[in-house]
């Protein structure tokens, strides 16, 4: 088997695979950002490839179409727009996680041929208040981290990041690190305790938004103590006395932070000299979000704690290629290659080096004000590329009406269903990971390439030609004529070229005269570049710019709703929901809420909660624990409409942006909670999708077909009926025992001997071993036994996935423990839990914990 050099498609880590057409998924032990690791969703890449719910064909309403005819209705929709109501009533909202080419030329159809900037992205709702912050702080949206320097620094502080799980093989270098230097000091600031809080010396439970306040309290403290580099900042920075006097404002307690807690913090980082802050979306989607970007650089620029080995702010970015964007200019207010929208020059440069009739000189509309043009009639033709809008936007109820609204609706996808596919006209089929080629940008600035490995399915296409297709059909193929993604990265590289004289970071001569088949990982401007190591920066005199900002009142409200993600799904679950693997860690929506709360409400474990806020509600099943403080709930942004009935966790954020960036606010809003009763809850097990309607249902994929969580608000009449309907089997015979004491009803359908379906349903939440229940479909078990609900003893129930790799539940890994496995390495021994991607450790470690047992030094 050949195996093919490429990226993984999903976090910025970047991550080097070596990947085969039959499914091989390795570690690429030569690329800079893993060294051979992978992470859980990394590994399971091999079970996304397949073909199951692909988009195969163009899709005219509803009807398959041939690709001439989907492409000429397109141009002339977009064409007969901009002529009859302008180049601003068209509109592209498009993605991070697009290849730098594919981004590259739909920036350049619009800014440059179309003439408006109407092309924003999902970076927005990711990486707007870093890219802000960069710029008002150097001039530039230069990240000037390295990997390496996680190695290299004595303090790392975590800010809103949850690293374990979202940029896990970066976790595992820094665990790594503390574990051969345990003098490494880790902090964690964030309002939950995570698994990222697993490697932390210090835990600071902020309050919600609280992060101005504790960096505001940190410079003052800076000052007062005399840590401040005065040399280094009278060389090379501006604003300190207005931001230090901005920062006495802010009272520390408003961090919701002890005294003792904020000391103890203020004098690690006042004492360590090699810090570093990766700081993530607890910072970014925020009201406050640029101003918190400038807080913690503030503190990096006052103390000259940047530039050098081991030091520095970090940004550390979520989508594979959302660096990659920003360089190409892929948002409303910028141009491309890192030059301004609104500098004349520039415009002209660019202008000029596409030779393009126009090109945009105003700032087009944000991704919020974008889906509310939409909502107002203005926006006549929408193109939504490699982005799922209806559910990672705030309001998404909302945005799934403005988009309805908007006359003609086009999406490339790689996926048939998804929630903003089904608003859509027509639906073109772009080749995904493993069939296009390409270069993504990692969160250190290393660009690495995208290889295929596998042929184009059905007739999909790369998302460069579709986009070059319709430009060259709109009448612009003359600079659409690329051939190959190769011919767009040389163009992309000469445009920079052609700019050099105008003072930017961004420069790509690295890459003049690169063979792009053979193009090995690369950082820009030079591998081991340290940005600002010379004190240099990019506004106009040289120096870096600290800003004045004041912590924002916060509303006390009953419930902050904090939103996030988990360890094994991406985002809105088109390609990791696929993997039978991927779904057992967490099967359904959830909240987290603490247990006071929690028994303040009424709710035990297994409740549902119906959480409500002006925009719309949901119902998620409680997870009741102390890792959220009182008065917050947390719950993930992944479950859509395709899997849940209402359990869209953006049907209840508000579109409420930070005013320097325009990035949302997803991480916190008032929410109001109650715990839901139904008349029944239920689980079922089908080797046939689920289709069901109930108040509360949620699917998951599993080794042997799918599940469903269930929660019904009417008892059924036939409850025969009922279950063949949720399960969508007319055929099949039924056995069924119900308990008229307990009001419990067992249904198990069997077709030919086989299992096909089982269902348990409760007036209280479903006590079954989920596994068991599940493995029994497709078997030849006599339906009585299976509707025991339980497994034989030579069987034992495995409990709940902690391991996705090697399927390990929780069960077997509390026996393991039981049996003698104190340690990780013990755990790993036992039951390979841990011992491939390692993305369970900071769990492993926890259930360690709770069975009480003592951790053996490793
Ligand atoms: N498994 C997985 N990994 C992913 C992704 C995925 O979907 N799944 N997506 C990728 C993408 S695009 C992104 S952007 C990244 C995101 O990566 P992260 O930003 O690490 O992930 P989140 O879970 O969104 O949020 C991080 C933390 O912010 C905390 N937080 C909330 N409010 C505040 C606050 O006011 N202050 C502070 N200090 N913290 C707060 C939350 O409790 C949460 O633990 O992950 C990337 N990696
Ligand atoms: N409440 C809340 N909401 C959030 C967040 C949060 O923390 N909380 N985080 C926000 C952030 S940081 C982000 S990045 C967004 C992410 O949100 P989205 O970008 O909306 O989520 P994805 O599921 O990644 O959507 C990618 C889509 O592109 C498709 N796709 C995959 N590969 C290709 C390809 O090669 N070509 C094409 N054309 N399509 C492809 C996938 O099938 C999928 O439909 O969500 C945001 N929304
Ligand atoms: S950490 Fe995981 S998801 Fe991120 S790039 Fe690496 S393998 Fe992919
Ligand atoms: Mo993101």
């Amino acid at each position: 088997m050949t195996l093919t050099r490429t990226t993984c498609p999903y976090c910025g880590v970047g991550c080097g695979v070596l990947a085969g057409a039959d499914g091989t998924i390795k570690g690429d032990p030569n690329h800079p950002a893993n060294f051979g690791r992978l992470c859980s969703k990394g590994a399971a890449l091999g079970e996304t490839i397949d073909l199951d719910g692909r988009l195969l064909h163009p899709k005219v309403n509803g009807q398959q179409a041939d690709w001439d005819t989907a492409l000429d209705l397109v141009a002339a929709k977009f064409s007969a727009s901009i002529a009859e109501h302008g180049p601003d009533s068209v509109a592209f909202y498009a993605s991070g996680q697009l290849l730098t080419e594919d981004y590259y030329v739909a920036n350049k159809l619009m800014k440059g041929f179309i003439g408006a900037a109407n092309i924003d992205t999902n970076s927005r709702l990711c990486m707007a208040s870093s890219v802000a912050g960069h710029k008002r702080a150097f001039g530039t949206d230069t990240v000037p981290g390295t990997y390496e320097d996680l190695e290299q620094a004595d303090l790392i502080v975590f800010v809103g990041s949850n690293l374990a799980w979202c940029h896990p093989v970066l976790y595992q270098r820094i665990a790594a690190a503390k574990e051969a230097r345990p003098t490494l000091r880790i902090v964690n600031i964030d309002p939950r305790r995570t698994a990222t809080t697993d490697l932390a010396d210090m835990h600071l439970q902020i309050a919600p938004d609280g992060d101005i306040a504790l960096f505001n309290g940190l410079l003052t403290h800076l000052a007062d103590a005399h840590k401040l580099d005065k040399a280094y900042v009278k060389t090379h920075v501006n604003g300190m006395e207005a931001a230090i006097a901005a920062a006495r404002t802010s009272d520390g307690a408003d961090s919701g932070l002890t005294a003792q807690e904020l000391a103890g913090f203020f004098s690690l980082w006042a004492n360590t000299n090699k810090v570093v802050t990766i700081y993530s979306q607890g910072v970014n989607q925020s009201a406050c979000g640029t101003d918190k970007v400038n807080a913690i650089l503030n503190c990096h620029l006052a103390t000259g704690r940047i530039g050098r080995p081991g030091m520095g702010p970090f940004s550390v970015t979520g989508q594979p290629n959302a660096m990659g964007g920003r360089e190409v200019g892929g948002l409303a207010n910028m141009l491309a290659n890192h030059l301004e929208l609104d500098n004349t020059d520039h415009q002209r440069a660019v202008q000029d080096f596409w030779e393009s009739p126009t090109i945009c000189t105003q700032t087009g509309l944000k991704a919020v004000d974008l889906f509310q043009a939409c909502a107002d009639g203005k926006i006549k033709a929408l193109w939504i590329i490699s982005t799922n809008p209806a559910v990672s936007m705030p309001d998404a109820d909302g945005v799934a009406a403005a988009i309805a609204n908007v006359p003609f609706v086009v999406t490339s996808d790689i996926m048939e269903k998804t929630d903003t596919n089904d608003l859509a006209d027509v639906l073109l089929p772009a080749t995904g990971w493993g069939e296009k080629d390409g270069t993504v940008t990692n969160s250190e600035r290393r660009i690495s390439r995208q290889r295929a490995f596998l042929a184009a399915p059905g007739s999909a296409r790369p998302d460069w030609q579709i986009i070059s297709d319709v430009a060259g059909r709109m009448g612009f193929g003359e600079s659409f004529a690329y051939q190959t993604p190769a011919d767009i990265f040389a163009e992309y590289v000469a445009l920079d070229a052609a700019v050099s004289h105008f003072p930017r970071d961004l420069d790509l001569s690295i890459f003049a005269d690169a063979d792009y088949a053979t193009l090995i990982p690369t950082q820009w401007p030079a591998n081991d570049h340290r940005f600002f190591a010379d004190g240099r920066f990019y506004h106009p005199d040289g120096k870096a710019q600290m800003i004045p900002v004041q912590a924002p009142v916060l509303p006390k409200v009953r419930f902050a709703l904090n939103t996030g993600r988990n360890r094994d799904q991406w985002h809105t679950m088109t390609r990791t929901g696929k993997s039978a693997r991927l779904g057992p860690h967490l099967a359904e929506p959830y909240v987290e809420i603490h247990p006071a709360d929690a028994s303040a409400l009424g709710a035990s474990a297994g409740s549902l909660i119906a959480v409500e806020s002006i925009y719309g509600c949901t119902i998620l099943r409680t997870l009741i624990t102390p890792r959220v403080a009182k008065g917050q709930l947390f719950a993930p942004m992944h479950w859509t409409r395709q899997q849940t009935t209402h359990g869209t966790v953006n049907s209840l954020t508000a579109p409420v942006t930070d005013p320097v960036s325009s990035q949302p606010a997803l991480k916190s809003g008032a929410v109001s909670a109650a715990v839901y009763q139904p008349k029944w809850y239920g689980f079922l097990a089908s080797n046939t999708l689920p289709a069901p309607q109930t108040p509360y249902a949620a699917i998951a994929r599993t080794q042997t077909g799918w599940q469903a969580e269930l929660a019904g608000g009417k008892t059924p009449l036939d409850w025969e009926a009922e279950v063949r309907n949720l399960s969508g089997q007319t055929q099949g015979e039924v056995s069924s025992h119900t308990d008229p004491a307990t009001g419990t009803i067992r249904m198990a359908i069997a077709q030919d001997g086989l299992m096909t379906a089982l269902f348990f349903a409760s007036p209280r939440p479903v006590v079954v071993s989920r596994n068991t229940i599940v493995s029994l479909i497709g078997t030849d078990t006599p339906p009585l036994a299976a509707l025991a609900g339980r497994s034989g003893s030579d069987q034992p129930d495995a409990g709940a996935t902690v391991c996705a790799c090697f399927n390990v539940g929780r069960n077997t890994l509390l026996a393991a423990a039981a049996g003698g496995a104190h340690s990780l390495a013990a755990l790993g021994e036992a039951t390979c839990a841990g011992t491939n991607c390692g993305s369970c450790k900071p769990e492993l470690t926890a259930l360690l914990a709770e069975a009480s047992l003592p951790m053996a030094a490793e």
